[in-house]
């Protein structure tokens, strides 16, 4: 069954000209890329997307981070993508990521990691609605 994953190149990779690269590995993969938007995230949208990083010690620094710059935000469609699109992008830490990966082919910076993909079926309902207003999930 298709299924919908919210994917944000974040301002590291926006500034770093890695949008059509990384788009480009996803429709290569067979995620057909549904909307997109280059945006500039409020405060506001970063503290809720990253609410359940409110406790961190890092919490402030990343949302100064994730609002230092155009974020691209991306809808990608097909079979099982949250799973597909998480396994394109690789673990937290680039520096682990194995290469191949987006993140262990482009970082080294834990914080700043290029790129975010939804977790879950249920995070990605949750965030297209958050960066997409006006699209139903
Ligand atoms: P994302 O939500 O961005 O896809 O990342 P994730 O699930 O792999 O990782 P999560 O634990 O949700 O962390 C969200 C983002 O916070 C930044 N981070 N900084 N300074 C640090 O130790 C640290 N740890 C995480 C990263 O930008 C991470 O993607």
């Amino acid at each position: 069954m298709s299924e919908k994953a919210f994917v944000m190149i974040k301002p590291d990779g926006v500034k770093r000209g890695l949008i059509g690269e990384i788009v480009g590995r996803f429709e290569r993969k067979g995620l057909q890329l549904v909307r997109a938007e280059l945006m500039q995230l409020s405060s506001e949208t970063a503290r809720i997307h990253y609410g359940h990083l409110q406790s961190k010690p890092f919490f402030q620094e990343l949302v100064d981070y994730i609002t230092s710059g155009f974020v691209f935000a991306m809808i990608v469609e097909g079979k099982g993508a949250v799973k597909n699109a998480r396994a394109l992008i690789g673990p937290t830490n680039p520096a682990e990521a194995p290469p191949g990966t987006i993140r262990g082919d482009y970082g080294l910076d834990v914080e700043a990691n290029i790129i975010h993909g939804s977790d879950s079926p249920d995070n990605a309902e949750r965030e297209i609605k958050l960066f997409f207003r006006s699209e139903s999930a």
